[in-house]
């Protein structure tokens, strides 16, 4: 198609870049980290939204040089953010299922730490709950094998998926994010609007971090501190940032 090959081109001439989210500790208002998300800017200037252009890389195989370069690139972000003297962040990047599927995916990823010279501990990989779908031995032991070095897992857009809850316990996650559609709906009195009352528990009783993404109002904060959930990331917050813009931002803080 006409899009899949405008993104070959943006891979090769470097169109894609990087914005970043700053996530916050919810009860101190802390800044923990930040995660990586994918921009394509077209050369007329339209942005793709990467709802659209991811499923189209997965589908393609291109997501595998993509995602190589997603996790070089937010490596090094966070490489100059230490050196800019901002220390103990930690930055996620989004994997997709056929990423974890590579043979190599963990070589991939150390030889990123290696030569951007970061630490396992700098570094969170989000996968969806599709990930753990696939449900096999070998998706589970890679997912040990990442965290048996030292690199934190999160389980994204939980909830949306259609898995059973029995994989939650196997997976070796540090974090779960609970989706943006239940914290929009934490408002109402609606379906759904105690689904993430029922997540932030679940979450605790199984040793995760929770975290609430796209919490726009300061009533979903408040109500998500009630609940007791721990970090939060959205609009009301902080939305994703260039790196120029991001250093200013946090320089501007403390
Ligand atoms: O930035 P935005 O909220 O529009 O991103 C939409 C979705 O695109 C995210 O939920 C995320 O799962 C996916 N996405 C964004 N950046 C990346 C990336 O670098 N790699 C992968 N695999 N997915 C990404
Ligand atoms: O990986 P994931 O699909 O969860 O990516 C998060 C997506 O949510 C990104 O596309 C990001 O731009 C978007 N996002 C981040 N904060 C907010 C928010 O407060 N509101 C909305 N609507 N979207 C957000
Ligand atoms: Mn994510
Ligand atoms: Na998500």
């Amino acid at each position: 198609t006409r899009l899949l090959h405008a993104l070959h081109e943006a891979v090769d001439s470097g169109a894609l870049s990087l914005a970043y989210q700053p996530k916050f500790d919810l009860a101190s208002g802390r800044l923990v980290g930040m995660e990586a998300l994918m921009r394509w800017r077209q050369a007329d200037g339209t942005v793709v939204p990467p709802d659209r252009f991811i499923p189209l890389a997965e589908q393609s195989g291109l997501i595998l040089p993509m995602g190589s370069w997603a996790l070089q690139t937010a490596l090094q972000a966070l490489k100059t953010l230490k050196e800019a003297g901002h220390t103990g962040l930690h930055v996620a990047v989004n994997v997709t299922v056929s990423q974890f599927m590579q043979p190599d995916f963990v070589q991939k990823v150390l030889e990123a730490l290696a030569t951007t010279g970061m630490a396992a501990a700098d570094l969170e990989l989000e996968v969806t709950e599709s990930v753990a779908l696939i449900g096999q031995d070998a998706v589970i032991d890679v997912l040990r094998t990442l965290r048996s070095l030292g690199i934190s897992l999160a389980i994204d857009d939980f909830g949306t998926g259609f898995s059973s809850l029995s994989y939650l316990d196997q997976i070796p996650a540090h974090r779960l994010k609970i989706d943006r559609a239940f914290v929009q709906r934490l408002e109402t009195c609606g379906p759904g609007a105690r689904i993430a009352s029922l997540v932030v528990p679940l979450g605790h009783q199984i040793g995760m971090t929770v975290v609430a993404e796209g919490v726009e109002t300061l009533q979903q904060a408040i109500l998500l501190h009630e609940l007791g959930c721990d970090e939060v990331q959205g609009y009301l917050f902080a939305r994703p940032m260039p790196l120029p813009e991001l250093l200013a931002w946090i320089g501007q803080r403390s």
